[in-house]
């Protein structure tokens, strides 16, 4: 058996895992949990990413005392960054993307390098967050920088000292060249990102290093190996996907956003991927995640906090409940609009792209709620659709992995709209595909991706649901007022 600490660092939590490998044998289970998310200072949007590193400490700890570790392994979100001074100094504090500073940088970039070009190096969808457009909003600042570090890859260099990018992570910077799997330097000079910037990469599976031995000493740890796994979480949850071997599947990564796509053994590079908006990340063991980004729970969760922050107290429980006995489709709005993208008044957002579209914006806490999950699932269909389409394959079954696999609202309403089964779990995907990835590196065997998924198969709770009808093409017309389709 080996115990390994899986760090998963989401957009409003962050954890350590336990997880326990053995022949046959997958457990996790959860030793720390500490709240994430953006803290505004003097008007921007930052991570709270020495307080992050200070609760990896404090679990590390933990998890070594309830039972002794042979590893630990580092995955977040994507595209942000720290930059690094010559000596290894932090230089300033990162910054969360969903920062106001990249408005308009996508727009100069493409004058520059137009957008057929980018997505033919990169494979990359246009996100305005994108690490490429991050660096460009802060080019006068880049002079004093010696290394960029991707978030988990900053966080492992705090444990061991050793600097570094993962490559799925690095994918998603769109500085990184999708079918050479090497930076894209020649890219990152026209934008006027100096090369030097991006550190040598690594591969899922490879050792980082050791504890420090002071850090160690500290923890009262040993000096443990610290390895890189699919370091994006998007693509530790991908390694988690109970697919049964030669099946046609689609996955959701359901959690603050949803990344709804397929795996590919190669890039999809053309036209129509791009006018789609589609994105080629980097997944383990080569693998391509072929997939867009869904705005998510996000919009749910920003609509929570909306009303707790005016004392309308709504826990995610009961207003679901309300949502399930809300009348179905009685509005939706297109949940990728821009206007969703930054924190603030979702209810007030959601209201007014039901004018723009010519419904009635829901009335109750209910209406709203079933309107977001509505629209989330309806959001699948067309994304699941397009993928397959685009990448010429047949879909068979969804499998939901992630928080959203919870909801079992938004996992009937996915196979109602996608009008196929819904396999549902595992929720602590990326913890797992971190876990399954340390594991195969120490010496548990799992020789390939198809082996990790067996054993989730047969370790973890899965929930299958059928579909039950419900007009969603007419729901996906009402979108398009004017009879544009997209
Ligand atoms: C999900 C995720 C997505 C990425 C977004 C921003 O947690 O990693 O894959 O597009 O966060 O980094």
């Amino acid at each position: 058996m080996k115990r390994l600490a899986a760090v998963d660092l989401g957009a409003s939590s962050g954890r350590v895992m336990a997880g326990s490998v053995g022949p046959g044998q997958l457990e996790i289970e959860e030793v720390r949990r500490f709240p994430n998310g953006a803290v505004r200072a003097a008007g921007t949007l930052y991570w709270d990413v020495l307080g992050l590193h200070r609760e990896i400490l404090a679990g590390l700890g933990q998890a070594h005392r309830a039972g002794p570790l042979d590893g630990i392994g580092i995955d977040s979100w994507a595209v942000d960054y720290g930059l690094l001074d010559a000596r290894g100094n932090l230089l300033g504090n990162p910054v969360h993307y969903r920062d106001a500073r990249t408005e308009g940088v996508l727009e100069r970039v493409v004058r520059t390098v137009p957008e057929r070009e980018l997505f033919d190096v990169t494979g990359l969808q246009q996100l305005p967050f994108n690490t490429l457009y991050q660096l460009v909003s802060e080019k006068d600042r880049l002079a004093t920088a010696s290394t960029l570090l991707l978030i988990p890859d900053l966080l492992a260099y705090w444990l061991t000292g050793q600097a570094g990018a993962e490559h799925t992570n690095a994918s998603t910077t769109q500085l990184y060249d999708v079918r050479a799997r090497t930076w894209a330097t020649g890219l990152a000079g026209r934008v006027g990102v100096p090369a030097r910037l991006l550190p040598p990469l690594r591969e899922p599976g490879e050792r980082i290093g050791t504890l420090l031995p002071d850090l160690a000493a500290e923890l009262a740890l040993p000096e443990l190996p610290v390895v890189a796994v699919g370091s994006h979480d998007t693509a530790s949850a991908v390694v988690a996907v109970p697919a049964e071997p030669g099946a046609n599947f689609a996955y959701i990564s359901s959690g603050t956003w949803s990344l709804v796509g397929l795996e590919l053994d190669a890039p999809e590079l053309g036209d129509a991927a791009l006018a789609a908006n589609f994105t080629n990340e980097g997944g383990v063991d080569g693998t391509i995640r072929f997939l867009r980004n869904v705005m998510g729970l996000w919009v749910l969760t920003e609509t929570l906090r909306t009303w707790s922050a005016r004392d309308e107290r709504a826990e995610l429980a009961e207003v679901l409940a309300e949502a399930a006995a809300a009348p179905p489709l009685g509005a939706v709005v297109d949940v990728d609009a821009p206007a969703f993208l930054p924190p603030g008044d979702m209810p007030a957002r959601i209201a007014a792209a039901c004018r723009e579209t010519g419904q009635r914006p829901p009335a109750t806490r209910g209406e709203l709620v079933r309107c977001i999950v509505d629209s989330l699932a309806l959001a699948y269909r067309r994304t699941v659709r397009q993928a397959a389409r685009l990448a010429g394959r047949t879909v068979d079954v969804v499998h939901i992995v992630g928080g959203g696999a919870h909801n079992t609202l938004l996992c009937q309403l996915t196979a109602d709209a996608c009008e196929v089964p819904v396999l549902a779990g595992p929720v602590e995907a990326a913890a797992l595909g971190n876990v399954l990835v340390q594991a195969r590196t120490l010496g548990a065997g799992l020789p390939d991706l198809a082996a990790m998924r067996e054993l989730i198969r047969r370790t973890q709770p899965l929930r299958r649901y059928t579909p039950s009808g419900g007009d969603w093409a007419a729901a996906e017309a009402r979108l398009h007022p004017a009879g544009v389709s997209r």
